[in-house]
């Protein structure tokens, strides 16, 4: 039996963010005792992390929301299209003195391990405040992109200026002005923040490997109009949603590229640019599939570069060359004219690569950069960085980095569940639509399969739940077949591991379409939980 000191739940949840406050909810609704832990002292996962100036959000704000409840809908009205990172902090914590979460988190908060105990049936968890607690079921809201990646340079701890990681930024604003900036990284977090610190700063060097495709966000604040008509309709937009393939209620196009002409693409091209956001992305059907037709969109992004940045050489250094989309697309406000500046030099790192940082800023292979703030802008170790940070053991006490990781391949089934790993759920894991579907909307689809789940093994009389090796390798086989299948394997980035040294390279999204995947799940559910074993250990237990 567990100590009796130890604290027991029915479930541990991991993280305040979207994902843990909303397991947190359905968990007490559903009649079951929880507890979750977060890092930070408050509630927001990667949206009270990332401060960084310039960050928002770039799924249009009426759709990167809870729906879930209709009274929440109608009382929270969103500013604009992109909101700015304080805004949808706040609403996250608008939901939780909603919904009385608080009570039940216990911030500032990190597990360090959890170690399944086969014969008790229960997950043992350390805390880093020195305490541990137990629970029957253990679930993950870790988060996607919470694993920051900061790569190891030569002579950081030498550099006599102050450092910061995009996704760790300091509560108090850093003050750019007179100094010299330096930004290594041009993904999401560089391409909102370069911009904004440009303006302040006396000086930025942007430190670029890979060029990036951005389109154009085209912010703006909302027309309370609108807004009225997205709350009385809500009902339908979200049925809409809940069906689509990435989450946003627009259905992607069913038309090649190659079935226009050259004329009819660029109309096509030139009103997607005018309307900004992923718009782009929606004109084909078969940009991430065929090079031709990825071909045509590429060059049409190229094309803008060429025409927004005045000096021919700096435009070159920016043109991107991979097949668009299969990064994760950017959206940006005036990226590509901040090269327009006077106090903005691009460096291409890939022809002159660091070779370390230095008391006083950043050596390449060409010369020194003098710099008094230099910002890692270098992103996260993706999907399984975050769940590998904690020493998570399941049967026979393996642990998930060797599930993952010394074995070829990264296995689950669903992105939900793992073999070898009894009563331990992940939302939005490797290998479910996650990070391509709004998140928000993986989130809630996920949160709301596992409580059903946990209310089905109390109905049942059943606690324990494991997902089977069979199900699991037809699972991973399913998702690598799709990502095969696109251009999305091709192109070396987060989705795939690349951007790790020494990750096993996999593609880690279900790319079948979120509305497909939320079937698939449904449906395993309706048979009984098809491809997991279920147990009554309890009496055993007794
Ligand atoms: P990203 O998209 O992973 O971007 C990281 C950037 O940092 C990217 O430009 C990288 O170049 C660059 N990078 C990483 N390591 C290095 C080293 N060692 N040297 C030079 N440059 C480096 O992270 P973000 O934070 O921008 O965005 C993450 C997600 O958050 C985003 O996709 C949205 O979903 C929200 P590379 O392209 O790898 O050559």
């Amino acid at each position: 039996q567990h100590h009796p000191r130890v604290p027991a739940f029915d479930a541990v949840v991991i993280g305040a963010g979207f994902s843990g406050l909303y397991m947190l909810h359905r968990l007490r609704e559903a009649g079951f005792s929880a507890r979750a832990y977060e890092a930070g002292d408050g509630v927001g996962g990667v949206w009270y992390w990332n401060r960084y100036p310039g960050a928002r959000c770039d799924s249009d704000s009426i759709y990167y929301n809870y729906t879930f409840s209709d009274e929440l809908i109608q009382e929270w009205t969103w500013s604009s299209r992109y909101p700015e990172q304080p805004e949808i902090l706040r609403y996250l914590n608008f939901v939780a003195d909603k919904f009385d979460l608080r009570r039940d988190i216990q911030f500032e908060t990190r597990v360090t391990s959890a170690h399944y105990d086969e014969g008790q049936n229960r997950w043992n968890i350390q805390l880093d405040d020195g305490s541990s607690v137990s629970a029957t079921y253990f679930i993950s809201g870790v988060g996607c992109l919470s694993a920051a990646n900061i790569p190891i340079f030569k002579g950081l701890e030498s550099f006599k200026g102050d450092w910061y990681h995009t996704g760790h930024w300091p509560h108090e604003p850093v003050d750019f002005k007179g100094k010299r900036v330096g930004v290594i990284g041009n993904g999401s977090s560089g391409v909102q923040s370069i911009p904004v610190i440009a303006q302040e700063a006396a000086h930025l060097t942007v430190f670029q490997r890979t060029p990036q495709y951005t389109i154009p966000a085209r912010n703006h604040p909302y027309d309370p109009d609108f807004i009225e008509q997205t709350k009385k309709n809500f009902g339908e937009i979200k049925q809409k949603m809940w069906d689509s393939w990435g989450g946003i209620p627009v259905a992607p196009s069913m038309r090649s590229a190659l079935e226009d002409t050259p004329e009819e693409r660029q109309a096509k091209y030139d009103a997607a640019w005018a309307k900004g956001g992923f718009s782009l992305s929606y004109s084909y059907s078969d940009l991430t599939f065929n090079e031709a037709a990825n071909d045509t969109v590429a060059e049409f992004i190229r094309e803008k570069i060429r025409e927004t940045v005045h000096n021919p050489e700096v435009a070159q250094k920016l043109l991107p060359r991979y097949y668009f989309g299969t990064k994760r697309p950017i959206l940006d406000t005036h990226y590509f004219e901040t090269y327009n500046r006077e106090n903005v030099t691009l460096v291409d790192v890939k022809q002159t690569p660091i070779e370390e940082i230095t008391p006083n800023g950043l050596r390449t292979t060409e010369a020194e950069h003098e710099l008094d703030i230099l910002v890692f802008a270098t992103g996260y170790d993706g999907m399984t960085g975050p769940l590998l940070k904690i020493d998570i053991r399941g049967k026979n006490g393996v642990t998930l980095k060797e599930k993952w990781e010394d074995g070829a391949q990264t296995r689950t089934y669903l992105g939900i569940a793992n073999a070898g790993f009894p009563n331990f759920f992940m939302i939005t894991g490797p290998e479910s639509p996650s990070v391509l579907t709004t998140m928000p909307l993986a989130i809630e689809q996920h949160v709301e399969w596992i409580a059903d789940c946990l209310c089905y093994l109390r109905d049942h009389r059943i606690d324990k739940i494991e997902a089977t090796e069979e199900a699991e390798e037809t699972w991973s086989k399913h998702c690598s077949e799709i990502a095969e299948s696109t251009l999305y394997t091709k192109t070396d980035s987060w989705y795939t591991g690349a951007n790790i040294a020494g990750k096993p390279r996999r593609f880690l999204i279900y790319l079948g379409g979120f509305g497909v995947y939320r079937k698939i799940c449904d449906d395993i559910a309706a048979k009984g939980y098809e491809g997991f074993s279920l147990l009554a250990s309890r009496d055993a237990v007794k």
